[in-house]
């Protein structure tokens, strides 16, 4: 009873949708109804947040069916199983897929996709539910957690959160969330809790009640990523927003019960062709500090949205001409600029939140910048700098941003060096902290996903590159079985903590690995056979804040 027994999360994604061949063309491959079926939801589940749903490419390159044939069968068998070093998978060698899928996706990719649903007010509004009124809620908070150093952690394949105890490292409570689960955001007040699955699944968790619930969900589009609240001063708590992959589109709902009030399509023109794209997807979302705006990074046509969110009758929005594929950021120190990475055209563009103006597009000298939210420190050379990590090389770039007190190098790309090596995703610190971690999430050597580097700030002055320290996280967790990967640094509300997570495959142990910010040395490990697939986690304070 209660709550959770009411909750049916909706599992329905893509890939569980009926679809139909499209119109046979002479010369295509022969796929049963049943072939076309799976191929969908493989595609959806392994190629669709690289290629697109409509497979005009964004990380990864377009499968269109103009050059799919002109590679041909063999071609695209041969790329599926072997991958390549430009960011590929190797879904054939690495075992995900077997060899008649394999064989599947390659006859799959040779004919047209289907053409995906859309997802406007009716379908929302059939979704939407509120399970426990706002006037039901508690009128303030009901249980003895540490909500500030609470950290919610994405257990990616359950389809679940764990919320954890920053401070005790207990498991307070594991709640359903949507498919495939991907980030957690938190409102201004920080009591309720957003999380967004890849299925468009809103669940709003308060964190006031004695055992932290979902009290209201939404499903918001057929793939997402992206969920943020209103955070300007007045607006508190008084709105949300979540951006979808499919629709292309995001909608803006309250903030206590998450009913919809806006959906916009971001389909439209490319920045700078002005040609028509029909699946510009919702990256990242932040809410401006300065303004009541949400700030929008739309990936294919390269353009970031400021939407004024006082009047959504009569809707604001600056457009801004950044750059192609945007895809993460943050915010600098001050919270003024918003960083953000338009990765695969190696680029960092920065807006003023204060101004909602374009300031700069950088290139950052490595191959697809992955910041996350990318990390604030004071370098002591350049000054106030903002750090991304890169997928495709092992490279560390440093923008600055400060262009009152150091104005020659601001939005410049003030330094570069070395860390473990390519695959990487995060990178962070915090303003209590001397160091800088960044992962390797995705390298294909085992060692080197298995660990993190960790530079000392004060020691990055002078010539030549910086050193760093290699944690061997993956054997502090003492996991041998399968190949883990540590994702994500996460420091607790203090700074003096960093949490990484182990990510082992669904059917095998992972673990969370809590190390001492000052000595660099282990703390806690955290087992639990609940904790499967543990990716991002977001620590309240941190994440409401935006302290990186
Ligand atoms: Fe993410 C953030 C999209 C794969 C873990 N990821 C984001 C954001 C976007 C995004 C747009 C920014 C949200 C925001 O700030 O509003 N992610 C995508 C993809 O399209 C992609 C590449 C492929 C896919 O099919 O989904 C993808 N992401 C992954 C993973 O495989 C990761 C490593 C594991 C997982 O849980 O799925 C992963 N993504 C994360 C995390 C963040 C994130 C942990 C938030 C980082 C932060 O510190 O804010």
């Amino acid at each position: 009873t209660g709550p959770a027994a009411m909750y049916e999360p909706s599992m329905t994604t893509l890939g569980e949708l009926q679809v139909e061949i499209p119109g046979r063309r002479e010369g295509d491959p022969v796929m049963t109804q049943e072939e076309f079926q799976r191929g969908t939801k493989i595609y959806f589940e392994r190629c669709a947040g690289c290629h697109g749903v409509l497979r005009k490419g964004a990380t990864g390159k377009a499968l269109t069916t103009d050059l799919t044939r002109e590679h041909g069968y063999e071609y695209l068998q041969s790329f599926i199983t072997y991958g390549s070093p430009a960011g590929m998978p190797n879904w054939g060698t690495s075992g995900d897929m077997s060899e008649e899928d394999v064989d599947l996706m390659a006859r799959y990719l040779l004919l047209e996709p289907p053409a995906p649903p859309e997802w406007g007010m009716p379908e929302m509004m059939e979704t939407w539910k509120v399970l426990i009124k706002p006037e039901d809620r508690p009128t303030k908070k009901m249980n003895d957690i540490d909500i500030e150093n609470l950290m919610s952690v994405t257990l990616r394949d359950a389809g679940e959160i764990a919320l954890i105890d920053g401070g005790t490292y207990e498991i307070r409570s594991i709640i359903k969330t949507g498919y495939a689960v991907h980030i957690s955001r938190i409102s201004a007040s920080g009591r309720y809790l957003m999380v967004i699955g890849r299925d468009g699944l809103v669940n709003m968790i308060d964190l006031w009640m004695e055992n932290p619930e979902t009290v209201a969900s939404i499903k918001i589009g057929i793939e997402a990523r992206s969920i943020e609240t209103s955070k300007f001063e007045g607006w508190e708590d008084k709105l949300a927003i979540a951006g979808a992959y499919w629709p292309p589109q995001y909608v803006i709902m309250d903030g206590d019960t998450l009913e919809p009030k806006k959906i916009v399509s971001t389909r439209g023109m490319v920045y700078d062709e002005q040609t028509y794209h029909p699946e510009p997807r919702v990256a990242a979302i932040l809410a401006s500090h300065y303004k009541p705006e949400f700030i929008i990074n739309v990936k294919e046509t390269g353009k970031i949205l400021m939407v004024d969110y006082t009047d959504l009758k009569n809707l604001k929005t600056t457009e801004i001409e950044a750059e192609r594929f945007l895809h993460d950021g943050g915010l600098d120190s001050t919270h003024r600029y918003f960083i953000t990475a338009a990765n695969a055209r190696n680029k960092l563009v920065v807006i003023d939140t204060k101004e909602s103006k374009l300031v700069a597009i950088t290139d950052t000298g490595g191959m697809t910048p992955h910041p996350g939210r990318g990390a604030n420190f004071t370098h002591p050379t350049y000054g106030p700098v903002w750090a991304s990590s890169h997928l495709g090389d092992e490279s560390v770039a440093l923008i600055g941003t400060d262009p009152e007190g150091h104005p020659d190098q601001a939005w410049q790309i003030v330094d570069t060096f070395s860390a473990l090596g390519g695959g990487s995703l995060f990178v962070k610190t915090h303003p209590n902290s001397e160091h800088l971690y960044v992962d390797a999430t995705l390298n294909p050597d085992a060692e080197t996903s298995g660990s993190v580097a960790v530079f000392k700030i004060g020691d990055m002055a002078g010539e030549g590159e910086p050193d760093f320290t290699t944690l061997p996280l993956v054997e502090w967790a003492g996991i041998t079985d399968g190949q883990p990967r540590v994702v994500q640094p996460e420091f607790n509300k203090e700074g003096t903590e960093v949490w990484f997570s182990i990510w082992n495959a669904k059917d095998k142990e992972s673990a969370i690995v809590v190390v001492d910010d000052k000595t660099l040395e282990l703390k806690k490990v955290i087992k639990d056979p609940r904790l499967i697939t543990p990716t991002g986690k977001f620590n309240v304070y941190n994440t409401g804040k935006d302290v990186y």
